[in-house]
C-alpha cells in the first residue's frame, strides 16, 4: 500500500518536518501538521486523512490523548501515537482512545512503516466488518419478498413509538391490512401470482405513505401493518382511505373473489394516546378486532375503533 494520506500531531517544528521527509520517503502523501491538539482536530475534520500520526505532549492545552479520542469517535479516522512518552498512566489514558498503535521514540524507518501499515490494514478490516454488520442488521428487518419492513421491524418499531408517545402524551395509530379471498387468489393464479400480487401491493402501501415517521411492515403472510405516530384516529382513517384507494387503482383482476372482481382488502383502525400501563398488544388487539369486523361485515371494508381499555 502506498500513497495514504497522513496527519501529523507534533509540537516541535524541527521534528515534525523530519518525519514528513522519512514519511514520504517511504511512500506516504503527508497532507498536513499541526502543533497543537485543536488544530490537529480541526484538520482532521477539513482534510479526512487515512490516518493520524499523533505525539501525545502538544502546544496548547489540549494535549494529543484528548484530541486523538474526538478524532476517532467523531471521524473514525485511526490514530497512531507516536511519542517519547510511555510511562504507565500514559499508555493507560492513551489505550482508552483505542489507537491503531503507539511508537515510541526513537525508532527506525521499519519500525514507523510496519506501524503505519499496520495501522491502516486493521483500521480497514474494522470498517468493512462494520459494514457487514450493518447490512446484516438492515438484512434482518427486512421482509425478502417485498422489501419493506418484517414483523421484527414492526415489533422494535412499536416498542419505540409507544414510549415516545407515552413520553409526550401523543397519539398513536395503528392500520391493520389483510387481503381478502388470498387463499383463492393463489388457488386461482398461482403462487408466483400471489408472491407478485403480495409485492405490488407492499409497494402501493410504501408509496401513499408520505411522512419519513410512517412505519409499513409485513405482518403476516397476506397483512400488513402501517404504524403512524403522532396521529389520531381520523388522521388514521383518512389514511386507511388512501389506502383502500391505492389498492383499488392497482387494479389486479381476482375473478375468484366473492365481494369484487378485482383484488381487494380489509382494514382495521384504531389509536390511543397511551399511558405508561397501557401496553403495545392492547392497540394491536384493538386493530386486530376492528379488522376481524371488517371481514364480518363482508371484506372490501374500512372499519376504526378505539381501543376498550
Ligand atoms: P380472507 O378474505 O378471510 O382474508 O381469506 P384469505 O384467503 O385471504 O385468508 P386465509 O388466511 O385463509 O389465507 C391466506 C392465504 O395467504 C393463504 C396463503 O396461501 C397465502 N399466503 C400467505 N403468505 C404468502 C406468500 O408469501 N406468498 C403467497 N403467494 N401466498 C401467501
Ligand atoms: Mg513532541
Ligand atoms: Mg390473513
Ligand atoms: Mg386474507
Amino acid at each position: 500500500m502506498a500513497g495514504e494520506r497522513i496527519l501529523i500531531a507534533e509540537d516541535e517544528e524541527v521534528t515534525s518536518w523530519t518525519l514528513e521527509v522519512k514519511l514520504k520517503e517511504l511512500g506516504f502523501d503527508v497532507i498536513g501538521a499541526s502543533t497543537t491538539g485543536n488544530g490537529v482536530v480541526a484538520m482532521a475534520r477539513d482534510l479526512r486523512p487515512d490516518l493520524v500520526l499523533m505525539d501525545i505532549i502538544l502546544k496548547g492545552e489540549r494535549d494529543g490523548i484528548s484530541a486523538a479520542d474526538e478524532i476517532k469517535g467523531e471521524l473514525n479516522i485511526p490514530v497512531v501515537y507516536i511519542t517519547a512518552h510511555a510511562s504507565p498512566d500514559t499508555v493507560e489514558r492513551a489505550c482508552i482512545t483505542e489507537p491503531f498503535g503507539y511508537i515510541i521514540k526513537p525508532f527506525t524507518d521499519k519500525e514507523l512503516r510496519s506501524n503505519i501499515s499496520m495501522a491502516l490494514h486493521t483500521h480497514k478490516m474494522e470498517s468493512k466488518l462494520k459494514e457487514a454488520n450493518m447490512e446484516l442488521e438492515r438484512l434482518t428487518n427486512i421482509d425478502a419478498l417485498t422489501g419493506i419492513g418484517n414483523r421484527r421491524y414492526f415489533d422494535n418499531e412499536i416498542r419505540k413509538e409507544w414510549r415516545l408517545s407515552v413520553r409526550y402524551k401523543r397519539s398513536i395509530s395503528l392500520i391493520l391490512i389483510d387481503i381478502d379471498y388470498f387463499k383463492l387468489y393463489n388457488d386461482t393464479y398461482g403462487h408466483v401470482a400471489g408472491d407478485a400480487c403480495l409485492k405490488a401491493v407492499a409497494g402501493a402501501l410504501n408509496g401513499a405513505l408520505q411522512r419519513p415517521g410512517d412505519t409499513v411492515a409485513r405482518y403476516g403472510g397476506e397483512e400488513f401493518a402501517i404504524l403512524l405516530c403522532d396521529t389520531p384516529l381520523r388522521g388514521a382513517a383518512l389514511i386507511a382511505e388512501r389506502i383502500k384507494q391505492v389498492v383499488t387503482e392497482l387494479d389486479i383482476k381476482h375473478d375468484a373473489s366473492n365481494v369484487s372482481e378485482i383484488l381487494t382488502i380489509s382494514i382495521g383502525v384504531s389509536s390511543l394516546i397511551p399511558e405508561i400501563t397501557n401496553l403495545p398488544k392492547e392497540l394491536i388487539e384493538a386493530s386486530d378486532k376492528a379488522l376481524y369486523k371488517a371481514k364480518a361485515d363482508g371484506r372490501d371494508h374500512i372499519v376504526v375503533k378505539l381501543p376498550e381499555l
